[in-house]
């Protein structure tokens, strides 16, 4: 399990990270509402959070106003802190592309479309030149070092190349840090969908057969995939789904796979919400997987002959615990009406934001006569939901307290969790082309609009002591809270959570390696009122998180404390170290007296309850030989 590898964190991260400071709150606002905050100066297809302040937007090949080199922008950068955007060069065509994080902090775009021009269509040069001056990015990587101080660009190598085309791919983070690239290709729907694999830095491809049945017909783009803690990559298209060893190339699921998901299709086009539920203490950070929405079209009925923009959505929601021997759906509770284009959101406190989508329809666009212009969904759903997944069944779905949004956010909308808590919801353009003015239903969209949960107007608590990296297993470290912090009460400390969250690479309803992770923690009240939390470092297993940057909050009472980004893992593409969880101090709210020690109680890990002796001084002995060890391998 020991690993002698040294942790190294990358330059580039530590620049990230090193420049978080201050409480940057938004002033003006209205818990439970959505405010414009700014301008994307190109679509946002495809929307991440490379720092802390800067989101990274990709759009694909097209007419955009703002200009880059000499042709349209269909890339921007925006900044958190001012609200201002920065047009970037993306090169080749990043239409429909997929995303993730490496390990070492560095952002991977893949794949997208053939070179187009005015209208979409396909450009008569495919290697630069063309009235858009785009290259082809079927087979195309692209890589991006976020920075603070606007001296990053996307660097898309001529000599490094995906080695089949890759369209509507999906894109997974591994436990050393490298990607897998899981389907793609094809038209509208796909009757390929080739699994392969490519372990960055090696590109080793690794064709594979499909899954056993054609119960993944047809629409099988952007596959919905999950590393999960087992090592196994969850994959559902169309109705089908399995386990894939990825580390064998084999899918496990031609002899034994996932029962059909019930109700509905989640994949692109239908594309339902999909969320791994938080991984915590207290279900031993195992996967549940969850699926809202989408609609359930037979395989013959997807043809664009029919009018698919009437075609009903799906309010059901399911769920599957896919490690769990004999793995199953359940119902879940359903979303309050049908809903497609549907982002699902983590938010800090455990809950999860559901936002974005449309009432009827599909997605994807087209010249059709059916379309709503060339939308294929209609009826935009505006009201956001919370999913709390500790209320009861019956009433784990509310909108108590949200305010709609006024902007539709259609086919290629965004959402990403911010720092502060807040949601960056951005995108929507079921165009071909940049289509804005007078009589268009459903434009290209610009406007960047966040939602503020309720919240977000609270005293954020301000933790001292949170790491700039996490390691998989190995000593805990101290996180001070003052009282204030504790809202005036060290009881507040059960209540206190420390979560790691990976925001993802939001596009087509997906966040691409989105994930919530609740560290173990236990406590001390301090005779001043402040408490110290006792927080272990990640599970060692980093199938748990896969090694790269995420953000760390304090949750106490429901309140966050703003986001700090942290490296997780070594900080670089490679085996990860690992060590064994270390025991974490006994929890105590007793407050050490002048002769005697007070009342103590406790709340030991995962919820379990125990008495403790309050003060223990060979729990520091413990920890310290803990670091000593850490250091002398
Ligand atoms: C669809 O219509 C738009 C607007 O009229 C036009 O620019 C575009 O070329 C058309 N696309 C196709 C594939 O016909
Ligand atoms: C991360 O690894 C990728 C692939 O090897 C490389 O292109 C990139 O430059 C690396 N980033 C950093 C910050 O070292
Ligand atoms: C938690 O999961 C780990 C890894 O699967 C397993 O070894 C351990 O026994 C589990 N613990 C409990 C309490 O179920
Ligand atoms: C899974 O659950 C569904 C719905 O309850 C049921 O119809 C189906 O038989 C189950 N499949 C397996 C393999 O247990
Ligand atoms: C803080 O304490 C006050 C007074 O007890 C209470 O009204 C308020 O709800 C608390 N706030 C939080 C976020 O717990
Ligand atoms: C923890 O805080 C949340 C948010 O305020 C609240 O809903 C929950 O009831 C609290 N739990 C306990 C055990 O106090
Ligand atoms: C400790 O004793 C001193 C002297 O009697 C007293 O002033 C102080 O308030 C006591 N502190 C506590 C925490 O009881
Ligand atoms: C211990 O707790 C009990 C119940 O809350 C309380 O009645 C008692 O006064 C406490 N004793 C001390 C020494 O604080
Ligand atoms: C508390 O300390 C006493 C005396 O050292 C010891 O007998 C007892 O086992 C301890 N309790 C726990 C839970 O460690
Ligand atoms: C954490 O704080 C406790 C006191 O609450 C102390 O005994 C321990 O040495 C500290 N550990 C570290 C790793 O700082
Ligand atoms: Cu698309």
């Amino acid at each position: 399990m020991r690993s002698l590898v040294p942790l190294v964190l990358s330059t580039a991260f530590a620049k990230a990270a090193s420049s978080t400071s201050g409480l940057p709150l938004d002033s003006g606002v209205a818990p439970g509402q959505f405010k414009l905050i700014g301008n994307s100066l190109v679509s946002a297809q495809q929307a991440f959070l490379g720092t802390a302040k800067k989101v990274y937007f990709v759009d694909k090949t097209e007419n955009n106003p703002t200009q880059v080199n000499g042709h349209p922008a269909w890339a921007a950068e925006y900044s958190l802190d001012g609200n201002t955007a920065r047009p970037m060069d993306i090169v080749t065509n990043t239409f429909c592309a997929g995303g993730n994080v490496l390990g070492n902090g560095t952002w991977i775009n893949v794949g997208g479309n053939q070179a187009v021009g005015p209208g979409g269509l396909t450009a008569a040069s495919q290697t630069g030149g063309g009235l858009y001056d785009d290259l082809d990015g079927g087979v195309s990587i692209r890589f991006l070092d976020p920075c603070d101080d606007e001296s990053c660009n996307w660097v898309v190598p001529a000599d490094i190349d995906l080695t089949t085309r890759r369209w509507y791919p999906s894109v997974e983070t591994l436990e050393d840090g490298s990607v897998i690239i899981i389907g793609g290709d094809g038209e509208y729907l796909c009757n390929l969908g080739h699994p392969v694999s490519l372990t960055y830095g090696i590109i080793v491809v690794k064709p594979s057969e499909d899954l056993s049945t054609q119960r993944h017909r047809p629409a099988n783009l952007y596959p919905i995939t999950f590393l999960l803690p087992s090592g196994n990559i969850y994959v559902q298209a169309n109705w089908a789904s399995t386990l894939f060893d990825y580390k064998a190339n084999d899918f496990t699921g031609m002899e034994n796979p996932l029962p059909d998901v019930p109700d509905a299709v989640r994949t692109y086009p239908a594309s339902g919400g999909s969320i791994m539920q938080p991984l915590t203490p207290a279900n031993n950070w195992t996967a549940t997987l969850i699926f809202c929405g989408g609609t359930n079209l037979q395989p013959d009925q997807w043809d664009v002959d029919n009018n698919l923009a009437v075609t009903p959505t799906s309010s059901s929601c399911v769920s599957i615990t896919p490690d769990e021997p004999g793995a199953n759906y359940t119902e879940d509770d359903p979303l309050p009406a049908g809903r497609v284009m549907v982002n699902l959101i983590h938010l800090p406190t455990g809950e999860m934001f559901v936002v974005n989508g449309a009432g009827m329809g599909v997605a994807g666009y087209g010249n059709n006569s059916w379309a709503i212009g060339q939308s294929y969904a209609q009826d935009p759903v505006l009201q956001p939901l919370i999913y709390n997944p500790n209320s009861p069944p019956g009433s784990r779905f509310s909108s108590a307290g949200l305010s709609p949004s006024t902007i539709p956010r259609l086919y290629h909308s965004t959402a990403i969790l911010a720092p502060d808590g807040s949601v960056i919801v951005s995108g929507s353009n079921p165009n071909a082309d940049y289509t804005v003015g007078p009589g268009v239903t459903f434009p290209t969209e610009y406007r960047v609009e966040k939602f503020y949960p309720s919240y977000y107007n609270e005293r954020r608590p301000e933790p001292l002591g949170l790491p700039s990296t996490l390691s998989y297993g190995g000593p805990y470290f101290n996180v001070t809270l003052s009282s204030e912090d504790l809202n005036g009460s060290t009881n507040n400390l059960k209540n206190t959570t420390v979560v790691v969250i990976r925001t993802g690479f939001s596009t087509h309803a997906i966040n691409m390696g989105q994930r919530f992770v609740q560290l173990e923690n236990t406590y001390t009240a301090n005779p001043d009122g402040s408490g110290t939390l006792h927080v272990s470092q990640l599970p060692p297993n980093p199938a748990i998180l896969a090694p790269g940057p995420a953000f760390v909050f304090v949750v106490v009472n429901g309140v966050p404390s703003i986001g700090v980004q942290v490296m997780c893992g070594s900080g670089t593409i490679g085996p990860q170290p690992t060590l064994d969880a270390v025991d974490l101090p006994p929890s105590t709210l007793a407050v050490k007296t002048n002769d005697t020690d007070a009342n103590s109680s406790s709340h030991g890990k995962n919820g379990a309850s125990e008495q403790l002796n309050v003060s223990s001084n060979f729990v520091s002995i413990f920890a310290l030989a803990n670091i000593l060890y850490w250091t002398m391998l």
